[in-house]
């Protein structure tokens, strides 16, 4: 009789998981923040990343974008992921300087060549050194997305040098290296949280600086005069998880977000890089006047002194910063 009993017990679990398996499987949703709109650099990771998961989790995960600063600017964004809260963020390098200063070094001005350094160094072991440090503050790195190389843009006067760069009032990422940089070339740099377009419309403050992508999606040639092709910096995003969260998933699990989240990133680098052209020439015709080929060695000469201010003076972050200076000669 009770060895009855149990055959139908069996009998009915399983008939439960076949049939009902499906509807009671648990969908994890992954929160993800950028500070940018749709349309950003930022978001076509995101985005990426959202289709490739949800494709191949089967649905056990979901992803919800939280865009256009909907959880605060990036500092607020990566504070949300530190605690938890927030288990994913596509954010810029800037703003991560004070969580970790050893990311002032991908953002050293005029560090890379072109787009074949960008990528032989931030995939191979130092970029993985880069990331790994994260998790002293409470952050998975998983990889670099890009904003790009950035460009000054400014409504008082074209830019050809450092001379011209004198007393403009510059909008930078809140970032200790941003500010001291623009302060070496000469400016009066203003840190400010993204976005910035009243500020720059009002004429609180004069230019900024962000790669061509942002001034064709955020219609800055409305309110930018000029444009100067300064390449001072390259602008990597980091694509970062709660280390607390990640660390609490499956290792199989780990793997899937780990590889969907790489082929956005490398997704994303190559469509920002196919777009500069047409920005660029988009730009123009919508009135920009550009300098395509400024002082560059003279910009350069003005920060030369940078990689010994106290910046750079932890021994961690001085010597990554010396093995990447060797590695790009
Ligand atoms: O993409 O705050 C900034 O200037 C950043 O580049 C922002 O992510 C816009």
């Amino acid at each position: 009789m009770i060895e009855r009993w149990k055959t139908w017990v069996v009998v009915a679990a399983v008939f439960l998981i076949l049939v009902g398996g499906p509807a009671f499987a648990k969908t994890t949703t992954i929160k993800l923040g950028v500070v940018t709109k749709p349309g950003s650099a930022q978001n076509i990771v995101a985005e990426k990343f959202k289709s490739l998961v949800e494709a191949r989790s089967g649905g056990a995960y979901k992803v919800k974008i939280y865009h256009s600063a909907s959880l605060g600017n990036e500092t607020e964004i990566l504070q949300q992921i530190q605690m938890g809260t927030i288990h994913m963020g596509v954010i810029t390098g800037g703003p991560f300087d004070t969580f970790d200063p050893i990311v002032r070094v991908i953002n050293y001005p005029f560090l890379f060549k072109d787009h074949a350094q960008v990528d032989e160094i931030l995939d191979g072991p130092l970029g993985a050194q880069i990331l790994a440090s994260l998790e002293t503050s409470g952050f998975k790195g998983l990889c670099f997305s890009e904003n790009g190389f950035r460009n000054l843009t400014n409504n008082r006067r074209a830019v050809t040098g450092p001379d011209q760069v004198a007393g403009l009032k510059i909008r930078v990422m809140s970032s200790a290296l941003h500010k001291a940089i623009w302060q070496s070339l000469g400016a009066n740099p203003t840190p400010m949280p993204w976005p910035i377009y009243t500020e720059l419309e009002q004429g609180v403050i004069d230019g900024q600086e962000n790669p061509l992508w942002v001034m064709e999606v955020y219609k800055f040639y409305e309110i930018q005069k000029h444009m100067t092709l300064t390449r001072h910096v390259y602008s990597s995003h980091i694509d970062v998880a709660s280390l607390r969260w990640f660390n609490k998933l499956s290792k199989a699990d780990q793997s899937m977000i780990e590889a969907a989240i790489k082929e956005a990133a490398k997704f994303q680098r190559k469509d920002n890089r196919e777009k500069n052209a047409g920005r660029l020439a988009l730009l123009k015709e919508k009135g920009m006047q550009v300098v395509e080929t400024p002082d560059v060695a003279a910009f350069r000469a003005k920060v030369s002194g940078l990689k010994n201010m106290d910046l750079y003076a932890d021994p961690r972050v001085q010597d990554l910063l010396n093995r990447i200076l060797e590695a790009v000669k």
